[in-house]
């Protein structure tokens, strides 16, 4: 059964009543450009053909009921004229919560409505199931209650809510491509100007998707401690963010930055400026050279930012023996642990699934989950 089939079900049989729209907002893999966006720079995401749908219907009273289908049929009920606040034990509930009450801050005219929640993004996996789960929130009641938010709005509503709300000091990346993300391309974001470039994906390229299933630890912590030590960075050039540091002007100061900050501040640059050039070598078809500009970008991830583990290295290496300069592979994400991700001519896919499936496991443990997606569609009605 679809997801939308099974909340449209779940909302009959739990509200007595049929929904009066589904939406959805998909999960995302980032080709190139990490912990860029909160630096101010650039990102190359797709959306992926993974999403988050919600089932919705207006309520007459100022009552918001939500159902998650994923989580056993739990449900929450809160009503938006008292102060929104957390849920004591329920995580998923919070990121619902937090987007109400920064809708309504953005902008409040719209009451109570019926939610019914489910969706197939991999869950911890990096593939931003949680950025997702806002966006598709925000877009029932936008479209409930016709709001005049567009997409864009959408998007930096769920990053406040998971900055604000949830604790979460994520950047906007994962928000903004859920919301705007183009059927069969990928998009060129600019994280400063939040303007974009819409980049076709190359005809019989595949994007293939592997989990390490890695378990993430410290992520948070450790994701807090690079964007300090990227501000850190900043200030030393006394500049607001990392974007207004040119690469020549650090090469000429580098070695009176702490060394840690140093390596931190040269990936975030040489990033930008790789994902800039990726953008044009995808737009070209240019295979080869995406190979090329993601293994650096790899490379930088794992020796400069210090945010791949062991694991996630060795599935790198797998793939890239597999398939030479016919295609790139690189982690995805914010990084110690989750997926790589891999661009690749689509007959290639099956002979690197039997690479991964023979190698990966022996040489670490653990056992990959293999994505074939498609580059897909924003938030949309279903
Ligand atoms: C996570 C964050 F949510 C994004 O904002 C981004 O910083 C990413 O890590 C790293 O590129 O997905």
């Amino acid at each position: 059964m679809s997801l939308k089939n099974t909340t449209e079900a779940v909302f009959r049989q739990s509200f007595g009543y049929d929904a009066a729209l589904t939406v959805q907002a998909p999960g995302r893999v980032n080709l190139i450009g990490e912990h860029t966006d909160y630096n101010d720079g650039f990102v190359l995401p797709c959306a992926i053909d993974y999403a988050t749908v919600v089932s919705c219907a207006k309520r007459d009273d100022r009552q918001i009921r939500i159902i998650a289908v994923d989580c056993d049929g739990e449900q929450d009920i809160f009503s938006l004229d008292e102060p929104i606040l957390s849920h004591p034990t329920q995580q998923w509930s919070n990121y619902v919560r937090g987007v109400m009450k920064h809708l309504q801050q953005r902008d409040p005219h719209f009451g109570g409505a019926d939610l019914v929640l489910s969706g197939n993004v991999p869950q911890g996996a990096g593939l931003s199931s949680s950025a997702s789960l806002e966006v598709a929130v925000g877009k029932a009641i936008q479209t409930l209650y016709h709001l005049t938010l567009d997409n864009v709005a959408l998007a930096l509503n769920g990053q406040e809510a998971e900055n604000q709300f949830v604790g979460c000091n994520c950047g906007i990346m994962d928000q903004l491509i859920s919301a705007l993300g183009k059927d069969n391309h990928a998009l060129l974001i600019d994280c400063r100007t939040l303007g974009t470039r819409a980049v076709p994906m190359p005809d019989n390229v595949a994007v293939v998707i592997i989990n390490s299933n890695v378990k993430r630890g410290l992520v948070d912590s450790e994701y807090n401690a690079r964007r300090e030590q990227c501000e850190t960075g900043a200030r030393f050039f006394t500049a607001d963010k990392l974007r207004d540091v040119e690469l020549s002007q650090f090469a000429a100061v580098e070695h009176e930055l702490d060394p840690i900050v140093a390596k931190r501040v040269r990936h975030v640059l040489t990033e930008n400026a790789r994902t800039l050039a990726a953008a044009d070598a995808l737009a070209a078809g240019d295979l080869a050279l995406m190979g090329t500009l993601m293994a650096q970008s790899h490379a930088s991830m794992r020796d400069d930012f210090e945010i791949t583990v062991p694991p996630i290295d060795a599935l790198v290496d797998i793939v890239k023996r597999e398939i030479g300069d016919k295609g790139g592979v690189r982690m995805t994400g914010g990084g110690f642990g989750g997926c790589i991700v891999a661009l690749m001519p689509t007959d290639r896919v099956d002979a690197v699934r039997q690479a991964v499936a023979s190698q990966y496991q022996r040489e670490t443990g653990l056992k990959e989950t293999f994505y074939v997606c498609h580059a897909s569609e924003g938030t949309a009605i279903c």
